[in-house]
């Protein structure tokens, strides 16, 4: 297993839109990409991870928001519909986007349908927290950061903070 390395925004690649995972896909190699992940999100410590945000390019996440960290979830190539209208306003946080945090509007409730790590699918309903992260992650795969929500203004706040930041660590 190794730690992967967690891109930051605003760079660039996290606006790349992943590619859909097709039956040759499944092999040892990405078991290994998916327990990789596993290791990086819980080491973060995060409750979700998109392939995005480590540089691989496939629709591909891991998720995991149990208090337990003993219920991981692999979602592949994953699509969801909301079950309802509602939508509510979350404090979210990005590993992408360290030490900062917003209030974003998601669906409530949504259905996801994706494949698990052997490709077989899967379908379930959810809400809360969970279904906050899945939209959150499937954002990232579509090259969507969740500052990508807020004012001009916070956008560049958060993108002068982060650069900074960045040049200090480089
Ligand atoms: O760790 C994370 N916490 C979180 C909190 C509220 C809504 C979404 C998230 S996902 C985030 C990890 C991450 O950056 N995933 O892409
Ligand atoms: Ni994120």
């Amino acid at each position: 297993m190794s730690l992967l390395n967690i891109l930051e925004y605003p760079d660039p690649r996290l606006r790349t839109k992943a590619e859909p995972l097709s039956e040759v896909d499944f092999t040892p190699e990405l078991q290994q990409q998916i327990d990789d992940m596993f290791e990086t999100m819980y080491e973060a410590p995060g409750i979700g991870l998109a392939a995005t945000q480590v540089d691989f390019h496939k629709q591909l996440l891991v998720i995991d928001v149990s208090e337990s960290k003993d219920q991981p979830r692999v979602l592949i190539n994953p699509t969801f519909t909301p079950l309802e209208e509602a939508c509510e306003l979350m404090q979210e946080g990005c590993l992408s986007v360290p030490e900062y945090y917003a209030d974003v509007e998601r669906y409530v409730r949504i259905r996801v349908n994706a494949l698990d790590r052997h490709g077989k699918p899967q379908e379930f309903e959810c809400e809360g927290l969970l279904a906050h992260c899945v939209q959150h992650e499937c954002d990232h795969l579509k090259g969507i950061v969740f500052v990508d929500y807020l004012s001009r203004l916070k956008q560049e706040r958060v993108k002068k903070k982060l650069l900074k930041q960045q040049r200090q660590k480089a």
